[in-house]
């Protein structure tokens, strides 16, 4: 692959979505050619499928059913948008991967492991992103940001000890491969993320660029 393939990760309201942002103006300064992406979601078709995982129903939806619907916008998010901008050379920062599905089916539903692996193999694959940023936070501190957004969508109701495995699947997968992984004390000041942010530049340009 001749781009950069770099994952934001975290608990609810960690600030992905907002250091997202900050990341790919700073690569666009950098001369980079950036392309911001989410899971689920991200093709017309595999937001449609994030509007079915996300929408609270009266149809309780089944552990593995969930598991499916996220495998299944993946394959179209990395078919049609992944890969050909990483084959482009742009750097992709992608708001959600397969991380979130060890935390959040893994860790929070409490689906084995292995059956993620399978599906990651047959999905992906030997595609895994080059870097995965992990925005640590407590859980209460996420869950209130979150909640001062408004409307709690389906995953946002579950309780705190849901949440508390996902948060501890994040930190166990980066604390296994710390080579891969990099953890940020999201629950610091907006500006002292971005530091930390800034201060990650170099490693990112250096890896984009070889
Ligand atoms: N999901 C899954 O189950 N399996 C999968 O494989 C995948 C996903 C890929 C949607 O994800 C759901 O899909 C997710 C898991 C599941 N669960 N939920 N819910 P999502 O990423 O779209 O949803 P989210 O986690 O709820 O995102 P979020 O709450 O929008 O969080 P965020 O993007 O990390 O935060 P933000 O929007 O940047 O910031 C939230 C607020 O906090 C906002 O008002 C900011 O201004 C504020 N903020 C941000 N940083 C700070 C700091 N440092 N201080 C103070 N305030 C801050």
């Amino acid at each position: 692959m001749a781009g950069l393939f770099v994952t934001l990760e975290g608990p609810e309201g960690a600030g992905k979505s907002t250091n997202r942002e900050y990341l790919a103006a700073r690569l666009r300064e950098a001369g980079c050619e950036v392309l911001m992406t989410r899971e689920p979601g991200g093709t017309p078709l595999a937001e449609r499928i994030r509007e079915l995982l996300l929408t609270p129903s009266d149809e309780a939806m089944a552990s593995d059913t969930e598991l499916l619907l996220v495998f299944a916008a993946r394959a179209q998010h990395l078919a049609t948008v992944i890969l050909p901008a990483l084959a482009r050379g742009c750097v992709v920062l992608c708001d959600r991967f397969t991380d979130a599905t060890y935390a959040y089916q893994g860790g929070g539903r409490g689906l084995p492991f292995e059956r993620i692996a399978q599906l990651e193999s047959f999905v992906q694959g030997d595609v895994r992103p080059d870097l995965t940023l992990v925005f640590d936070l407590p859980i209460e501190v996420g869950l209130k940001r979150a909640a001062a957004r408004g409307r709690l969508d389906r995953f946002e109701q579950e309780g705190s000890a849901f949440f508390g495995a996902v948060r501890a699947a994040y930190l166990r997968r980066a604390a296994e491969t710390p080579q891969r992984y990099r953890v940020v004390d999201a629950g610091q000041s907006l500006e002292q993320v971005q530091r930390a942010l800034d201060a990650l530049l170099p490693e990112l340009l250096e890896r984009h660029h070889g």
